[in-house]
């Protein structure tokens, strides 16, 4: 790297000066240390008159650093966006109300410098990340490359230093982004010209148009317009035309956020608004994501829904959306809400049959009897967004964590509830984790790398150990999956049922010293659980050891005699033997059945108590947005933010 800065002065407007000075960065130290401090550009406003501001913004010192994707120009805290031939650029954007058209901005002087660079700044092309086993892994990259091909973030990159463009309209306010670019990159010549300062003239209307009223803006928004003082006029929007609902039939949307049994009756159904009195309850179906479901629906056989009658199935929450394109975003990125259409008056739904689990064999010799099977748990609490200013806001990651994170020396614990582990097992337990580095190098390329121990019950693995204090490879903001298993997985004889303890520990012994700091996105546990109801509720598979052949399962711990049973997605299983036991001086309630599973099969028993409601339910009208559009309907729409939503910071 050439120690070389070159700065110039230049006043666009007015009296035109033009000073520039080659001198080596050595001497620079004292000038540039203001800037050398500043993490965020600082913006002033120099003057203020009807429909006028004058505002200087100072950017942080530009510094060239290495990374995966080659070299990296940051500018403090500033987000970086790909220019016309994707190469990595810190950009600064404020919101501001209005439409572009409406609003003018011009330079009125600007101080910049220049820094030669030996190599080209790096071009991002897929999210890089470091796996367990110590490599460098690219994510698939055909679906998030930046380069400039799949780049469709639709901004004409201006040859100005900044511009204003139409951003949409939330709650009736229009939206403009001023957008300064305060790098630029001169492939010719190999030399950046960043700014070290810049003034504008912002010019805006001071009077609402016709239709429109004045307003101020939410919270929320202000934070992203940087506090300038810009007047904010809203207009009401167009009623949309009433909707036809001549040929419309109806549906229920029900909205579930939580794995289980959904238990829905006449009552629920009516409080919802929907009447089912005339309908054949056999051409009752449910549909997920365009998928029929088989449900149980008790007393369809007289062809009538009656008062005591009622729909079962299984629902689940919205999870692994983006799984195959990012394995750490577990979850859905925008809901845990799942939705399941319930329809009925057409052809017959698909139904879970009825199935025998008589013990019918008493041979030991004939029957593999179950005492436990692996058992798998997720626990993921989305507390904290953490923005991740190192990471493309346009690449599909994961931003909720637990918590702001485990420092150098921190030892945090996550309680959690296992039930009825079985101690005896053989079979170890499988401990998996996703953790995030928070903390990234400095400008100088110091301090990025991450060292980290997890634990399960006080209890280590050579393969819970993330990041090293030598050869450390695991550095910046970039994530882990560390998973423990076979062999190397945790004995489940230290797990009791009821509280463990997840831990992770970071020692200081990295270049970061006390200030490396890690995210803990989510924790699997896969550990050997007994055949017992947790809360009148168990979900079980046979034992992994069991394969074709006939499975005795005996599973205590019931409160009510009432245990139903089914086999997912497969049966609702009748015949199982229920019978009373006394522990602690109370009547308890075991169920024994018997089963031939075929491939993955899951199962659950629980009683009433343990059945679910959906979180709501809403009678939908029933016709694709084709045909709305052609009756005159009226449509609602989603609209998602724009990217630079998430690259203006404090959101
Ligand atoms: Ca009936
Ligand atoms: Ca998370």
């Amino acid at each position: 790297m050439k120690i070389l800065n070159t700065f110039c002065k230049v006043k666009v407007s007015g009296i035109f000066a033009l000073t520039c000075i080659l001198i080596p960065a050595v001497w620079l130290a004292g000038i540039a240390q203001d800037q050398l401090l500043l993490r965020s550009p600082e913006l002033k406003i120099l003057e203020r008159k009807a429909g006028e501001l004058v505002v200087q913004v100072n950017f942080p010192a530009v510094q060239p650093r290495s990374s995966a994707f080659g070299t990296i120009l940051s500018m403090g805290d500033l987000p970086r966006i790909p220019d016309s031939r994707g190469q990595l650029l810190p950009a600064y954007r404020l919101l501001i109300p209005g439409q572009a058209k409406n609003l003018s901005v011009r330079v009125i002087e600007t101080d910049t410098a220049i820094l030669p660079l030996d190599q080209t700044p790096g071009t991002f092309s897929g999210d890089q990340r470091i796996s367990a086993s110590g490599q460098l892994d690219s994510m698939p990259s055909d679906r998030k490359s930046l380069t400039t091909k799949s780049f469709n973030f639709n901004v004409s990159v201006s040859a100005d230093w900044a511009s204003i463009y139409n951003l949409g309209r939330y709650r009736g306010v229009l939206l403009s982004v001023l957008q300064i670019q305060p790098v630029r990159w001169n492939e010719r010549t190999h030399e950046a010209t960043y700014l070290r300062s810049i003034t504008l003239r912002l010019q805006h209307p001071t009077d609402p148009q016709p239709g429109q009223r004045r307003t101020t803006l939410s919270a929320s928004l202000r934070t992203l317009t940087g506090s300038l003082p810009l007047p904010a006029f809203a207009g009401t929007l167009p009623l949309p035309p009433p909707a036809s609902t001549s040929t419309a039939q109806t549906r229920l949307k029900i909205y579930v956020s939580e794995d289980g049994l959904y238990h829905i009756n006449a009552g629920d159904l009516a409080s919802w608004g929907v009447n089912l009195s005339g309908v054949d309850p056999r051409t009752i179906r449910l549909e997920n994501r365009g998928e029929e479901q088989p449900i149980y629906v008790f007393g369809e056989a007289d062809g009538r829904f009656d008062e005591g009658d009622y729909i079962e199935f299984w629902g689940e929450k919205l999870i692994g959306t983006y799984i195959d394109q990012n394995p750490e975003i577990y979850g859905d990125l925008y809901t845990d809400v799942n939705v399941y259409w319930l329809s009925w008056g057409e052809s017959l739904g698909a139904r879970l049959i009825e199935e025998s689990g008589e013990v019918v064999e008493v041979d030991e010799l004939k029957m593999f009897r179950a005492t436990s099977y692996p058992y798998f748990t997720h626990f993921e609490e989305n507390n904290y967004y953490d923005r991740l200013s190192q990471v493309s806001p346009d690449s599909l990651k994961e931003h909720w964590y637990y918590d702001n994170g485990v420092k150098a020396s921190q030892t945090r614990n996550y309680l959690v509830h296992l039930p009825y582990p079985d101690t005896d097992a053989l079979t170890k337990t499988r401990v998996r984790t996703a953790l995030m580095g928070q903390t990234y190098p400095d400008d100088y390329g110091q301090g990025g790398y991450h060292h980290a121990y997890v634990s399960l019950n006080d209890q280590n693995s050579p393969a819970l150990e993330a990041g090293s204090s030598g050869a450390s490879w695991w550095v910046g903001q970039t994530g882990v999956i560390l998973d423990a298993q076979g062999d190397e997985g945790i004995s489940p004889s230290n797990l009791v049922h009821g509280t463990n303890q997840f831990s992770i520990f970071v020692p200081v012994d990295t270049d970061a010293g006390e200030y490396d700091t890690i995210l803990l996105n989510w924790f699997e546990i896969t550990y050997p659980r007994l055949y017992k109801a947790d809360a009148d509720l168990i979900r079980f598979t046979p034992p992994d050891a069991a394969v074709d052949t006939l499975v005795d399962f005996k599973i205590e711990g019931f409160s009510s005699s009432q245990i139903d049973l089914f086999k997912l997605g497969q049966s609702k299983i009748i015949n199982a033997e229920i019978t009373p036991y006394q522990t602690q001086n109370q009547t308890r309630y075991k169920i024994h059945f018997q089963d031939r599973p075929y491939g993955d099969r899951e199962y659950i028993a629980l009683t009433p108590a343990a059945k679910l409601a959906p979180d709501s339910a809403s009678a939908v009208e029933n016709a694709d947005l084709l045909s709305r559009l052609s009756a005159g309907g009226a449509i609602k729409l989603l609209v998602i933010a724009s990217p630079v939503f998430e690259n203006v910071q404090a959101l």
